[in-house]
């Protein structure tokens, strides 16, 4: 996109846009829930279906004038059944949270119990956290994961589930470095009789190239985002398996119904033409290929870190991410964010599993690969990365910052974004 007409008409907006534009060229992304979206399906984002109004689903709409709206949303609701093999998918959700909002709304009344994993060793505000609408209108329950493993506490929730019978439970994470054993979430679930529910937004990618166990058979619902491994616009799915119908064959309606009028109104059609165009790109071969390198170099950067001397949580990664617990280095999540920000490395502030640190301030980095991979970095740039990282954070002088500053703008020079 030339963005000739933004350029006359709005310099400003304009400007701003090119510095971000220049930043992320000249930077490593390595914050694992973020990517770089394809030109394609940044176009099928940037067009005039941002114009209208669809409330209601295709073929019953409240409003006139939608037979090509529908046909946009009727494909990407077929690409999207397809690509995760489900039954059902609703692509109006405007974005993760809103498609977590429709589960809760579509299964649960409010001060219903549901069992989510503790926002501290990993798990999303959504699942139940005291400040989020998760835990203020539905009865939060967490799980967490074991003091030596890091991994998740089967045992703990299998406790929590027996005694409390929660009707929902959050099969999902987002800092949490391990492949997620579906078939131990979907037995816990059935001991308390609740809807599992699987929110892949981490990792959907990775499901769709073969990487990560796919929850289909395990699930009753399945959310997502489209930003992440999927490498698509911002935006959310939400999904009803064939085991959802088993349990509860008007789980499409009730899904639907929580959607729309249930939490949201107007769809953003834009949003879902976007979406359909990445679920096309992530229904080909060179998508497998990515999912497959973004493993290679998450294992790669994981070793390469431990080799020097950092430690992991749960000690390495099965996935796109991994956590990095500070605590012997003497430096906070919140420095080493700074610091490396400084360096040109992009990468969040994280708590660590039993963090005596808070929030904001928390002892460990999360960092992933699924952008830097999307620039077409293999192995042997993890490893220069990770020698970065090092360097940065364990001598966090001036020289050094700006002596990596240059050799990050360097490896980024190489390895264009597409
Ligand atoms: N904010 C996302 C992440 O960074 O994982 C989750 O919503």
């Amino acid at each position: 996109m030339n963005y000739k007409n933004l350029k006359k008409k709005d310099r400003e907006v304009y400007n701003i846009l090119f510095k971000e534009r220049k930043r992320r060229e000249d930077t490593l992304e390595m914050i694992p829930s973020e990517n770089h979206t394809s030109p394609a399906a940044l176009e099928g984002l940037a067009t005039i279906f941002n114009d209208k109004y669809s409330e209601g689903y295709p073929k019953k709409r409240y409003y006139g004038g939608n037979e090509f709206i529908d046909m946009v949303e009727i494909l990407c609701q077929e690409r999207a059944r397809k690509l995760f093999n489900v039954p059902h998918a609703n692509v109006q959700p405007y974005s993760g949270s809103p498609a977590n909002h429709a589960a809760y709304f579509a299964v649960l009344k409010p001060g219903e119990k549901a069992l989510g994993m503790d926002l501290s060793v990993g798990g999303h505000l959504t699942h139940g956290t005291s400040v989020n609408f998760s835990g203020r209108y539905y009865k939060a329950l967490s799980y967490g994961v074991d003091k030596k493993t890091g991994r998740v506490d089967f045992k703990e929730m299998e406790k929590i589930a027996k005694k409390e019978k929660p009707k929902l439970i959050w099969a999902s994470t987002s800092a949490y470095p391990r492949v997620l054993e579906w078939k131990k979430f979907r037995k816990v679930a059935d001991l308390a009789g609740a809807y599992l529910v699987a929110d892949i937004a981490h990792i959907a990618g990775l499901i769709i190239s073969g990487d990560h166990p796919s929850p289909v058979p395990y699930a009753h619902l399945i959310t997502t985002t489209t930003h992440k491994t999927l490498r698509g616009p911002r935006g959310g799915i939400i999904m009803v398996t064939k085991e959802g119908l088993k349990k509860d064959k008007n789980l499409i309606e009730k899904v639907d119904r929580a959607v729309f009028p249930g939490t949201q109104a107007g769809p953003h059609e834009h949003q879902i033409a976007g979406v359909a165009v990445c679920l096309k790109e992530a229904s080909g071969k060179n998508f497998q290929k990515y999912g497959h390198q973004i493993i290679k170099n998450s294992k790669t950067l994981a070793n390469s870190l431990v080799k020097k001397g950092f430690r992991l949580v749960t000690g390495g990664t099965d996935n796109h991410l991994m956590v990095v617990d500070l605590r012997d280095k003497g430096i906070s999540g919140k420095d080493a964010q700074e610091l490396l920000d400084k360096a040109g490395i992009t990468v969040n502030k994280n708590t660590v599993p039993f963090d005596p640190n808070p929030p904001f301030s928390p002892s460990g980095i999360r960092l992933g690969t699924p952008a830097v991979t999307t620039r077409k970095m293999k192995e042997k740039e993890m490893e220069r990365i990770a020698d970065f990282i090092t360097q940065v954070i364990k001598k966090r002088d001036k020289k050094t910052v700006s002596e990596i500053r240059g050799k990050v703008k360097n490896l980024c020079r190489r390895f264009p974004i597409p």
